[in-house]
């Protein structure tokens, strides 16, 4: 469903559709038009490195172009796959994917990319045989394919078949990120989202080239997945969500694997998040003995933070943390664990000291590192540990001298990065805690200057969480992720050189027939020059 207020029009965008449909029409044949800094070149969002328009050198998909993948490469088959399934629903064309070389139809290579690419960059060329992405592995090529699905007519995301032409216009993309780290963070503990709506949010937030998925799996208001070694945690923890609701609110450890399976499948590494020993009052309801006084309170709906900790002095804490930890370990390929750590209110602080001793240790055994919200640096974690910054302010001398001492920093300031907050007072989604975050104040800052006394070279990268106490379906999710999710995934991804409102604003603008072909409820911000 897509809202019908559409904001501010601006004649210059205007006048760059009409001249891009003018190029689109004219298949094959080169317009000047095709090579104006207005083409969807010119559009791509996360701004990329570098685009160097060709003059008459679109190349326009037809009926039986094929996607061509690496030869003995598996990874960029799959790649070629995913490619294939985004572009047949609304060509209606077959696309039939295979191994080789040839620089015709869509060529997705992992031999002769620009050095400069790295291990997730890419560069692509458009002559008027076809479209040739290089890459230097997987996650490169992945990019590129989010790249190349911009470049053509937004119509491209629609989901049943649209006519023609599939024009893209000539030229070619050096492009790389600036930081490794691009996230986005889902709750699905305040409310739960079924396997199919995670994957719908895995979807959309690929075509931005984030390439972290942190889901909070469990809190004071539900357990998300089940721990064979405990299965009540999920079968009882799990069975309601904020407001009631009972049901098996979970998922089953088959359903997760498909989750992160699927994600792995758009270029995106799962990072579970237990947290603890705050925020656990699921858990705790669950099993009597995990209390101090060996009672089990009852589940709780409501939104309350700060009142829940495990017991820090029972050995039965330890044993619950490592299981679940080893479990979750089996079930992750990715790097990380994140333990949580925030507002641990009901917890002393020389307990909380003694459980992160205890638990990061425990991360490390079962062969992950440790992320948390950034309160447990105050623990002194090993270097390798993650601090992710949720503050509201831009300095944190606890964050500084975790910093300085070598750990990296992931950067969700909850003023800018939180996709719960409210754009302004009359947004009727989200809680306005931390700040009103309209798309303008998502965008300005700089992740690598933001945080007095932490330097660029210590940031990690930034992640947007969406918190979801007032959120319960994909379209909520739309509503308050489009266009905010974009602006600080760019802020990951382009170099600091490309940063301008203005420009960005275009370039977002540009977006919403992409999001309205794809049936993407966004927030329709009167900061920016909408096209229809
Ligand atoms: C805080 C809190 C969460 C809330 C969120 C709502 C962190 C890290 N802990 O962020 O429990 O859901 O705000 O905005």
């Amino acid at each position: 469903m897509v809202i019908g207020r559409t904001g501010r029009r601006m004649p210059g965008v205007v006048a760059t559709l009409l001249l891009a449909g003018t190029a689109a029409l004219a298949v094959g044949a080169a317009t000047p038009a095709q090579a104006t800094p207005e083409s969807s070149l010119r559009q791509i969002v996360p701004a990329p490195v570098k685009v160097t328009p060709r003059a008459g050198a679109a190349y326009a998909l037809t009926a039986n172009a094929r996607i061509q993948t690496q030869p003995g490469s598996a990874e960029a088959r799959k790649v070629g796959e995913y490619a294939a399934e985004l572009l047949r629903p609304a060509t209606g064309y077959r696309l039939p994917v295979s191994s080789g070389v040839t620089p015709r139809g869509i060529t997705l290579l992992l031999v002769g990319a620009d050095p400069r690419v790295g291990k997730e960059g890419y560069q692509l060329d458009v002559t008027p045989w076809g479209v040739v992405i290089r890459a230097r592995g997987a996650a490169g090529l992945f990019s590129g394919v989010q790249t190349l699905r911009q470049l053509l007519p937004a119509r491209i995301e629609s989901k049943t078949r649209q006519s023609g032409p599939w024009t893209v216009p000539g030229g070619s993309v050096l492009d790389y990120p600036r930081f490794g780290h691009r996230g986005a963070m889902l709750d699905v503990a305040r409310h739960f989202f079924s396997v199919d709506e995670v994957k719908t949010y895995v979807d959309q937030i690929a075509a931005y080239k984030v390439n972290y998925l942190h889901l909070h799996l469990a809190d004071d208001q539900g357990w998300r997945i089940e721990i064979k070694s405990w299965p009540r945690l999920a079968t009882y923890g799990g069975s309601i969500e904020i407001g009631g609701g009972k049901g098996a609110l979970y998922y089953t450890q088959e359903q997760y694997k498909e989750l992160v399976r699927y994600a792995g499948s758009r270029g995106i590494t799962v990072i579970p998040e237990i947290d603890m020993p705050g925020h656990t009052n699921a858990a705790l309801a669950s099993y009597a003995e995990l209390n101090c006084d060996g009672v089990a309170p009852p589940l709780y709906d409501g939104t309350e933070v700060g009142f829940s900790s495990l017991c820090i002095d029972k050995p039965v804490t330890y044993r619950f943390v490592d299981d679940v930890l080893r479990e979750l370990a089996a079930l992750t390929p990715g790097p990380f664990l994140h333990i949580g750590g925030d507002e641990a209110h009901s917890t002393t602080e020389p307990d909380f000291r003694t459980f992160m001793q205890k638990v990061i240790p425990l991360v490390a055994k079962h062969g992950k590192t440790a992320l948390g919200w950034h309160e447990f640096v105050k623990t002194d974690p090993p270097t390798s540990a993650v601090a992710q910054y949720w503050g509201t302010t831009d300095e944190n001398a606890d964050v500084a001298a975790a910093a300085a001492r070598g750990n990296k920093i992931l950067l969700s300031p909850a003023t800018k990065a939180y996709l719960d907050m409210k754009y302004d007072e009359n947004t009727e989604l989200g809680q306005d805690w931390a700040a009103l975050i309209e798309v303008k104040d998502a965008y300005g800052w700089n992740p690598g200057a933001y945080l007095k006394n932490v330097p660029e070279s210590a940031i990690r990268g930034v992640e947007a969480p969406l918190w979801t106490e007032t959120i319960k379906d994909s379209d909520d999710v739309e509503q308050m992720v489009f266009p905010r999710l974009p602006a600080i995934a760019e802020l990951g991804w382009s170099p600091q050189s490309t940063h301008d409102w203005d420009a960005f604003s275009k370039r977002l603008a540009a977006q919403a027939p992409r999001w309205r072909a794809a049936g993407i409820d966004f927030y329709p911000s009167p900061q920016v020059p909408w096209v229809e």
